[in-house]
Order: structure tokens, then C-alpha cells, then sequence
């Protein structure tokens, strides 16, 4: 299997032949797998960099022009210059880029507009919600009072007049909007209504489908919610972190929560890899790149369900689908498909689908994206070579001629699309 690490210049490789070897592993496994993990990507050489730079020695505590410690105008400029591109992809009034992941971002606007006991209203986990949106065993699900909704049984999307109606009955203090397994357009424009109906703000989490809302391939929740929370690492391509947006009017709250409030030093080496990230995110190309991520997962959709099977809601507006195992493999769960299929060196997670009978451990679903595919240039025929290769070892059982048959389709068709 071909790897691009080159021992003998890695620095690595002269200090640590353990960590060389497992990183170099991770390469080849990376190099000769098919990644349909819908919120993961490959970062470009240049954020991969910024991420590995002298950045990560510095302690930089505070904002731009505040800091806590000396020596800190080189981060000041990288944190101003990550700032003013989120403004620009975006168009947002205020950015706070040192979030180190999703779910710190969303936590710091918990603190920054609720107290222990307040009412939020967000999507159910088993209906592709996120667990910082107020799983029990998450800190949202412990300090708040968590009313869920979930998607309407006939159509699996959200019926926003249900939504309207628990808005109305409950008075929450925040509603979410945003998913982790939604395959369809959020209407967030009409989450913002029914929020500011029942005096509530709205935060709208686009980690999935941020790449799409920069480029405008799916409407923006930026004009109409209070917050708007991001990872940087699904479709926006950069490095693993998170961001925060919001209107002027909670700039200050959000930047104290976020620090001193969860967190400490920023990871600036992040920070840096988030600036070059949006930069490249500011460019056509990076339009092209979202558009052949939706018309890969629409292709991808299609071929599934060519093959008999059905596609949670019928399909896919974003860079997602869920598949429904039960049509065409009755008794094979989620994670039976999961293993099998990453011995086949396909990579998917097992996901609920809305109303599984399954356990969260096996469930019915498969959640499926084309981000990371698409990053290395695979377009339609690819899909359809991807859609038969699941099919086969789906249908199989798991019977081990057919994985190794697969194994050997999927290495060849990886050698082909090379890692950034
Ligand atoms: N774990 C991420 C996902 O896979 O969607 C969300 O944080």
C-alpha cells in the first residue's frame, strides 16, 4: 500500500519508532479506504502545515490586544486574519475562532444566554440530533431542561408546524436548529420565526453543512439566528475545531464564555490552520468542490435505491444520506454493516434511523456522505462502483470471498485518487 510518509526525512521516524509506525498505518489506511463518514475530510498540505507549526508552542490566553501572556503578536495577527475571513465566507457580524471543538462552541452559548434549569427545544438524538444539544449524559442534558423534537413519521423531515406548537407549549429560552443525520434543507429563516414568536433566540449548529452555507448551496442561518455554531473540519474541509458566530449584541458574553469561561489557552496552531482553511474556502474552486459533494451524494443516493434500497426520506438536499438496511438486508444491523465493510475498506458509521426498533448499539441505519470521496476527486461512475460494492458485501452476509473481492476493488480504485 502506498504511504506518503518518507521515514527516512521524518523526524518522527529518527525519534520514535512506535509513534512512526502507527502514524504511518493511519496514512496507509487513510490512503486505501473509501471515507464515507459524512463528517469527516482531508485537509488540504497547507492546513495540515499550519496544524504541525511552531504555532502549538505558544500560550496566547485572552483575544487580539489582550492577551495574558507576552510575545503574542504573531497570534494576534493569525487570530484577526481567521476572524476577518469568517466575516467574509459568512457574513456575519462577530466570530470567535477559538472553540476547540463543536461541542465547546455550543456550550459556551448555553452559558452566554441560559442558567441551570432553562428550557431549550432541539432535535431528538435518535433523529439525528447532537449530543451537546442536550443528551442526558451530556453537560446540556444535565444543567437544562431538554424538550425534544423529532421528524414527522410520514415524510422523516421536520414538520415545522409541530415544531411551532412545542415552541408554543413549552416557552423555551433557545430553540437548535442543525443536525448531525439530517439529509434535507434546514429552513432556518422559519426556526428563527417561531423562536422570536415565543421570545426565545435562536442557535442554529451548521457543522454538517457549513462548506454548503459558504458557498450558498444551502441557505444561510447567519441573517435571521442570535448564534450560529460550527465544526471546521466536516464539509468546510480545515482543521478539527470549532467556531462560533453571532450578532454584535452577544459578542462579549460569547468571547467570556468561551474564555475564561470553558477554556484556556487556544490551540493557535488550529487557529492558524482555521485562517488558511477559510481562505480556501473563499475560493470558486471551493464552490466546485461543495456543488460535486452534493451531486455525488444525490448520484450515490440514486444508485442505492436503484439497487432496491430505501433512502431515509426519500433522499438528499446535503452531503448525507441515511440508508434504511431493513429493506434490503432484513437482518444485517448497522454495526454488522459497519464492520464488514470496513474489512471491505469501506468506512461508514451505523446511525439510527427516525423511529429504529434497533438498539443505538446495532441499529437499522447506515449514515453515508460523499465529503471526503469527493475531496479526492471521485465523481458519478465512482459512486456507482461504491453503491454496487456495498450492495455486494451487504448482501453477502459478510461472507469473506465477497469482503476480500470488494478489499481488492476498493484498493485499486484508491490508488487512483490520491490524498491531498
Ligand atoms: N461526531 C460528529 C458527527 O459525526 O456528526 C458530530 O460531532
Amino acid at each position: 500500500m502506498t504511504t506518503s510518509i518518507d521515514s527516512s526525512s521524518s523526524s518522527i521516524a529518527a525519534v520514535d519508532s512506535e509513534a512512526m509506525e502507527i502514524l504511518a498505518a493511519e496514512e496507509a489506511r487513510q490512503h486505501g479506504t473509501i471515507e464515507l463518514i459524512a463528517s469527516e475530510n482531508h485537509v488540504s498540505p497547507a492546513v495540515r502545515e499550519a496544524v504541525g507549526s511552531v504555532f502549538t508552542n505558544k500560550y496566547a490566553e485572552g483575544y487580539p490586544g489582550k492577551r495574558y501572556y507576552g510575545g503574542c503578536d504573531n497570534m494576534d495577527a493569525a487570530e484577526n486574519l481567521a476572524r476577518d475571513r469568517v466575516k467574509k465566507l459568512f457574513g456575519c457580524d462577530h466570530a470567535n475562532v477559538q472553540p476547540h471543538s463543536g461541542s465547546q462552541a455550543n456550550f459556551a452559548v448555553f452559558l452566554a444566554h441560559l442558567s441551570p434549569g432553562d428550557t431549550v427545544l432541539s432535535l431528538d438524538l435518535s433523529h439525528g440530533g447532537h449530543l451537546s444539544h442536550g443528551m442526558k449524559v451530556n453537560v446540556s442534558g444535565m444543567l437544562y431542561n431538554i424538550v425534544s423534537y423529532g421528524v414527522n413519521p410520514e415524510t422523516e423531515q421536520f414538520d415545522y408546524d409541530e415544531i411551532h406548537r412545542l415552541a408554543k407549549e413549552h416557552k423555551p429560552k433557545l430553540i437548535i436548529s442543525g443536525a448531525s443525520a439530517y439529509p434535507r434543507t434546514i429552513n432556518f429563516d422559519r426556526f428563527s420565526e417561531i423562536a422570536h414568536e415565543v421570545g426565545a433566540l435562536h442557535l442554529a449548529d451548521i457543522a454538517h453543512i457549513a462548506g454548503l452555507v459558504a458557498t450558498n448551496l444551502h441557505p444561510s442561518p447567519v441573517p435571521t439566528a442570535e448564534f450560529v455554531t460550527t465544526t471546521t473540519h466536516k464539509t468546510l474541509r480545515g482543521p478539527r475545531g470549532g467556531l462560533i458566530m453571532c450578532k454584535e449584541d452577544f459578542a462579549k458574553k460569547v468571547d467570556s464564555r468561551i474564555f475564561p469561561g470553558i477554556q484556556g489557552g487556544p490551540l493557535m496552531h488550529a487557529v492558524l490552520g482555521k485562517a488558511i482553511a477559510f481562505k480556501e474556502a473563499l475560493q470558486p474552486s471551493f464552490a466546485t468542490y461543495q456543488q460535486q459533494v452534493l451531486d455525488n451524494a444525490k448520484h450515490l443516493a440514486d444508485a442505492l435505491k436503484s439497487l432496491g434500497n430505501r433512502i431515509v426520506s426519500g433522499g438528499t438536499d446535503n452531503h448525507l444520506m441515511l440508508l434504511d438496511l431493513r429493506t434490503n438486508y432484513p437482518d444485517v444491523t448497522g454495526s454488522d454493516a459497519e464492520g464488514w465493510l470496513e474489512q471491505a475498506g469501506i468506512i461508514v458509521n451505523k446511525n439510527m434511523i427516525p423511529f429504529d426498533e434497533r438498539k443505538p448499539i446495532h441499529t437499522s441505519g447506515l449514515r453515508i456522505g460523499t465529503p471526503a470521496t469527493t475531496t479526492r476527486g471521485m465523481g458519478s461512475n465512482e459512486m456507482d462502483a461504491i453503491a454496487s460494492m456495498l450492495d455486494r458485501v451487504l448482501r453477502s452476509g459478510g461472507e469473506q470471498s465477497v469482503i476480500e473481492g470488494v478489499a481488492t476493488e476498493v484498493r485499486t480504485l484508491c490508488d487512483q485518487f490520491p490524498l491531498p
